[in-house]
Formats: structure tokens, sequence, C-alpha cells
């Protein structure tokens, strides 16, 4: 029996699962899980990186304890944050949080330097306010300069075990700062940060072999034997390799956690005048891929209300609470930047009701109902720009990630967009880090195959759409309210 281990770190929680294949099915096992979150200091946000080495660390030991002592090891994490290292490869300051308010009005002002269209043409990537690009230009001028590395995390996290530095390719893409038709680092780009192409790592491919753990690690803290394989290493490219293979008719996939990430999978990029209008992305995928897709504000307004209620109730209570609520009495354009990151959700919700003059909810399954009611609705626009960008009709949506258990949100983007929503797997991001790593050992053939694995060996919930008389009048009031809100594209 071969023993494989995903480390995979989202923005709310972090595990290491083990996956093992046996007589054509794929198995997981949940070694070790911890939560995430970054904190506020000073008014700036940080992750706590140690703490989140040591989990790995420590879910590693359980991992050893149960009798594993030899394995493969990928790590995936989410996007576009960054590490910088000394010469000696010492860390040089905490780890910026993406919902750090320091790059507010930074995206205009380097708009002034250099055209949105000009970086769209170049990256593909979408405009978002934390860019690793932007995150960059926001930085300390001075301790940017005297980085001899900038890592981004999960390069990090590689480099603590096994002291290699590696910048891999799925999680590069989305700094803003890598040449669509160069497949390199842009050097206007890069000139206009003031940095030069050392200061990151060759660009690393998934599949590539990183080396073991150091000695030193291993002994002190009694490791398994890994191999550390290269996943991709950003945790949504990992998520849609893990999205199971649909044969006969046309899906997209939402990437459903802390962000919805809805799009579809190309093996070529539309960095066209349109999808740049629309601000659609296009991420770098494992093997030669683009994920074409927007980021939707996702689970993160559900998170939040729920951590101000003192998690009183767990998502699944919140979603039964939500699901007792009347539906579709208030909207909120939940991808306004306004609910990036507020200083009180529930307060920016209540006051977005009522600023646009709708019941303002009360209770928590009230605020549920209304976040889930328009993230079903946003999903509808999204899913109608992204057939026109793509020309291609979407038949099924296949939702993957924490997102897929909620099956009120499931059944409401089902009634609402009027085709059939496929739930799970839950954990897609960890079976398509795993992924990589089963087509490196050769126990899968290929990511198709995989994808056909996955398919048979997880629960995946149907849910068909119920009619909706209001539909018509439900969507007058959700054009309505974009008309008058500031947008958030
Ligand atoms: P991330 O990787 O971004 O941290 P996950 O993919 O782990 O996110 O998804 C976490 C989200 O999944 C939670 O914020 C929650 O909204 C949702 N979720 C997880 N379990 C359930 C459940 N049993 N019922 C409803 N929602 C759930
Ligand atoms: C999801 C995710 C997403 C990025 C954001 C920073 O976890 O990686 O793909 O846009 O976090």
């Amino acid at each position: 029996m071969n023993y494989h281990i995903a480390v995979d770190i989202g923005a709310s929680s972090g595990r290491l699962v083990l996956g093992t294949i046996a007589d054509g099915s794929l198995s997981l096992e949940e070694i070790h899980r911890f939560s995430n979150g970054f904190t506020e200091r000073d008014g700036s946000c940080f992750w706590d990186i140690d703490y989140l080495f040591e989990e790995i660390l420590r879910g590693l030991q359980k991992a050893k304890a149960a009798g594993i002592s030899k394995c493969t090891l990928g790590i995936d994490t989410w996007a576009v944050d960054y590490v910088l290292l000394d010469a000696e490869g010492k860390r040089l300051q905490e780890v910026y949080a993406y919902r750090d308010r320091r790059t507010d009005g930074v995206m205009e002002e380097v708009a002034k330097l250099i055209s949105p269209d000009k970086v769209y043409a170049k990256t593909g990537i979408q405009q978002l306010t934390f860019n690793t690009l932007y995150q960059l230009y926001a930085h300390d001028a001075k301790e940017l300069a005297a980085a001899d590395q900038i890592l981004l995390v999960p390069d990090y996290l590689y480099y603590r075990l096994s002291g290699r530095k590696i910048n891999e390719v799925t999680n590069a893409s989305t700094t803003q700062l890598l040449n669509l038709a160069e497949r390199e680092y842009d050097a206007e780009l890069l000139s206009l940060l003031k940095l030069r192409r050392e200061q990151f790592a060759p660009l690393t491919e998934p599949g590539e072999v990183l080396g073991s753990i150091k000695d030193e690690l291993k002994q002190q803290y009694d490791l398994p034997d890994c191999e550390l394989i290269c996943a991709a290493t950003h945790d949504t490219a990992s998520a849609v390799l893990g999205v199971p293979v649909q044969d006969d008719r046309s899906a997209a996939y939402i990437s459903s956690g802390t962000w919805s990430l809805l799009g579809v999978e190309l093996d070529h990029p539309v960095n066209t005048e349109a999808a740049m209008q629309a601000n659609y992305t296009n991420e770098w995928g494992a093997f030669g891929t683009y994920r074409f897709l927007k980021n939707i504000m996702g689970l993160w307004l559900i998170q939040e209300v729920r951590r101000l209620d003192r998690e009183r109730y767990s998502f699944a209570e919140l979603a039964e609470l939500a699901a007792e609520a009347e539906g579709y009495l208030s909207l909120i354009p939940c991808n306004d930047p306004r609910f990036l990151n507020p200083d009180n959700m529930i307060e920016e919700i209540r006051l977005a009701c009522a600023e646009s003059g709708q019941p303002v909810p009360q209770t928590p399954g009230e605020l549920a109902r209304c976040i889930f009611d328009s993230l079903a609705l946003s999903y509808r626009s999204y899913l109608g720009e992204l057939e026109q960008l793509t020309g291609r009709p979407v038949e099924v949506l296949q939702i993957v990630g924490g997102g897929a258990n909620n099956t009120l949100l499931c059944q409401l983007t089902a009634d609402i967009i009027g085709r059939e929503v496929l739930a799970g797997p839950t954990e897609s991001t960890a079976l398509g880090n795993l992924a990589i790593q089963l087509i490196h050992t050769g126990e899968v053939a290929d990511i198709r195959e995989a994808r056909t694995i996955i398919g048979k060996s997880f629960k995946i919930q149907s849910y068909l759409p119920r009619p909706l008389p209001q539909l018509e009048a439900l969507l007058a009031r959700w054009e309505a309210l974009h008309a008058v809100s500031a947008g958030g594209s």
C-alpha cells in the first residue's frame, strides 16, 4: 500500500489528509485538522505562519504514530500572499493577510503608471485589490529591496520542510506578474515594482520532485520519510483538479469555500477586452490548463457572521436556521468591495439592506438566508457572463469544497440557475493535491483517470431545480440592486 499525504490549508482551516488507492477506488482519511484565520494587530492583518508550519509537523507526527513510515507529500494553500527571506533564508517580516487594508487605493495608483488593459493583456489576471502585484507595491520599499527571496506561502512551507526554494506556477500566476505569452515573470511589471527576477525562485511545475524533509526536522519531530512532490500549490488549482470528470454534459464548477470561484477549465487563456471588462481571470493550471473564473465573495460572508455571533451555531445549524427564515426577503450585492473586510460584517450587511430600502435581517437565520440567497443570485449572473465569454452553454454546475456541504445553498443555486447542481466532493482540494502525487507514482495514468476515480469514489449529491414562480420579479430586484450599488465586479 502506498501512502500519500495532502497538506491543504485554506483561509478558514487546514488539514492533513491521507490518500490511498486500492481496486480503482481512492480513500481519504483525515489525519489532522486545525483552524486558520488572520489576526489584526495595530490595524494590520497577518497570518500566523509559524503556527501553520507547526500544525503540519503535528499532523506528520500523528501520521508516523499511526504507522506511516513512508509516503509522498504535497502542499497547497490559498493564493497571492508572500514571505520575504533574507540571504540566510530567514523570514524578514510577518506575513500579511490579503485582506489587509494597506492595498486600499493601490490598484488606482498603479493604474496611473501602467494601464489596467496592458496588465490584463500581459497577465490575463483579474483586478483584485490583493493581487501580489498590488501588495508588493504597497510593501515597505526598503524591506522589499532587502529581500533576497520572495516566496509564496506554500513555496515557503516547502522551503521550511526541505530547504529548497521553488516558485510553483499555478500559484505564481495569481501574483499578476506572469506574462502569458512568455510564460515567465514580466520584466516591465517587475521593474515597476523595482524587483529583480532573481528575487523569485525558478518557476516549478506540479509533479516535480522536491526532495525530502530535512534530516534534523525528521529526527527532532519523529516524522515519516516523505518524498516531497510539488502539488498544484494554489488551493483553487488543486480544487479544480479534484472536480470529477463530466463526459457528456458541458459543466462549470464552483470551488466553494471562503471564496466561491466560479469558472471553467480551458486549454487556452481568454484575455479579451470583454473578459477584462467582466473581470474574469486566467490563472494557470496544472498540465498547461487555465482556470477561467471569477472570484465571488463566497462563504467568507457567513464565516464572519458566525465569528461575530461568537460561534453559537455551526455552519450546518446556520444553514438550517436560514432554511426556516423567509426566502428572498433581503438581498446584498455580495461582490461589492465593502464586504471584503468590513469592521463588522453583520452591521455591514444590515446597512446595505437598510440603504437599499429592504427589511434589515436581525437573527442569525435571517442574516444567513440573506447571504445564501444573494450568493445563489450572483452565481446565476456570473454563470451567464461565463457562458457569453466562453461561447459555451453550461448544462450542469459542479460545486466542490466545504460549501458543497451546504444543502440549502446548493438547492437555492439549482433553483435560481435553473439547472442541475452536482455537489461534492467536499475535499476536492486535497483530492487534486493527491492526484498529482498519484500521477507521479504511476498509480494513476493521468488527470482524466484521476477525475474518473474521484467521481466513482465519493458521493456526489444531485440537486434538481424546483420551479420558482417569482423568479422574474426576483431577477428584476437583483438587477435594480446592482444598478444603485457601486457594484463590485
Ligand atoms: P477554505 O478552504 O476556504 O478554508 P473550505 O473548503 O474548508 O474553505 O470550506 C469551508 C466552508 O464550508 C465553511 O465556511 C462553511 O461555510 C462551509 N461548510 C463546511 N461544512 C458545512 C456544513 N456541514 N454545512 C454547511 N456549510 C458547511
Ligand atoms: C481561495 C483562494 C482564491 C484566491 C484567494 C486569495 O482559497 O486561493 O483562489 O483568489 O484565496
